[in-house]
């Protein structure tokens, strides 16, 4: 299972120890394709690359995803594209959003049934959300792999 998780950089780093818990946790799920947005960017060398390079190489990346895991508190631009492109592609979409009473999720998020929108208070929460969101996945992914071979 490639995982490609999303989470805010220029749109601010408020989250960052938030992406730290759910990437640890979406690590025993599958390989995470952008691990890197949980550390410190500038220690990564991340900041020295072009705009360019970074959106070329996270658009491989989304393409080869299985699945798009964003957290959303923290509004972004980038987050927000990333969730229409992998919408568009027709990954499975999962948003993330800490309810904690001054922030309202974007209505092109929140009024979009096909993502899978959670809002949790408790981040423990928000991972049990993630461990039957892709006990699913994995479930129809094994079902129609086994059709494709059995007939
Ligand atoms: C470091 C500090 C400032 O810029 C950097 C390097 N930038 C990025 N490195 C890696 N991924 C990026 C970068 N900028 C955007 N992204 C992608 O967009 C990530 O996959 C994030 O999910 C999303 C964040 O978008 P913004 O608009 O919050 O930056």
């Amino acid at each position: 299972m490639k995982i490609y998780f999303a989470g805010s950089i220029r749109g601010g780093r408020d989250d960052q120890k938030v992406y730290v818990e759910i990437i640890e946790h979406l690590k025993n799920m599958g390989t995470v394709l952008t691990e890197h947005i949980c550390n410190d960017l500038a220690e990564m060398g991340e900041e020295e690359k072009t705009d360019d390079w970074i959106f070329n190489r996270d658009m491989d990346w989304l393409n080869v995803s299985d699945v798009l895991v964003a957290e959303v508190t923290t509004p972004s631009l980038g987050v927000g594209y990333e969730i229409s492109k992998a919408e568009s592609l027709g990954k499975p979409v999962i948003c993330l959003f800490r309810n904690f009473g001054t922030k309202s999720l974007s209505a092109m998020i929140g009024g979009n049934k096909d993502l899978n929108v959670y809002r949790y208070v408790d981040i423990k929460d928000a991972l049990k959300y993630l461990d039957s969101f892709f006990e699913q996945l994995m479930r129809s992914q094994f079902a129609t792999a086994s059709k494709v071979i059995n007939g």
